[in-house]
């Protein structure tokens, strides 16, 4: 029995990793990532649900699941970081931790990939680390929980 669950939501496109743009996103398919996040959360003693969509209403109806299914949300929003107010406010309306990670540093690349709309709701922020990225969300994100568990 794991002390806490995450769910760890991946946007459009992402599906693609590891087929195309080497240089931008690395070699990794989406499959190692979630290999990835698995190891990382069984090493971390999480229960993980990992998920992937290119439907804005899809991730916003696992939003709405995560309210009273999870503990806490690691979201790679892709493309609808720069423009969903939708995404923004069901992340709102959940009452616990949310991460945001970027494979890419999306401040080194194209002026409308600089906003976010999904950043000003995480508690933490985690870009450029390549797909490293998710492992140190869930890292950070459990010491987040263990901290209010202690609480
Ligand atoms: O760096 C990231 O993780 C992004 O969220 C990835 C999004 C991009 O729109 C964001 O600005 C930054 C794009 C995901 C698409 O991934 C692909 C991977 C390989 C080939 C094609 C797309």
């Amino acid at each position: 029995m794991s002390f806490a669950s995450v769910l760890v939501l991946n946007g459009p496109n992402l599906n693609l990793l590891g087929t195309r743009e080497p240089a931008i996103y690395g070699a990794e398919t989406l499959d190692d990532v979630a290999r990835m996040c698995r190891d990382a959360a069984e090493r971390l003693d999480l229960s993980l649900d990992f998920c992937q969509s290119n439907a804005e209403h899809q991730l916003i109806d696992w939003l709405h699941a995560a309210r009273t299914k999870v503990d806490g949300v690691v979201i790679n929003p892709a493309a609808y970081t720069h423009t969903s107010v939708a995404i923004a406010d069901a992340l709102s309306a959940i009452d616990k931790p949310v991460i945001e990670v970027h494979i890419s540093n999306v401040h080194r690349r194209e002026a409308f990939r600089h906003h976010s709309f999904v950043s000003p709701i995480a508690e933490a922020i985690i870009i450029g680390c390549g797909t490293q990225g998710y492992v140190l969300a869930l890292e950070r994100m459990a010491t987040i929980l263990k901290t209010r568990k202690a609480q």
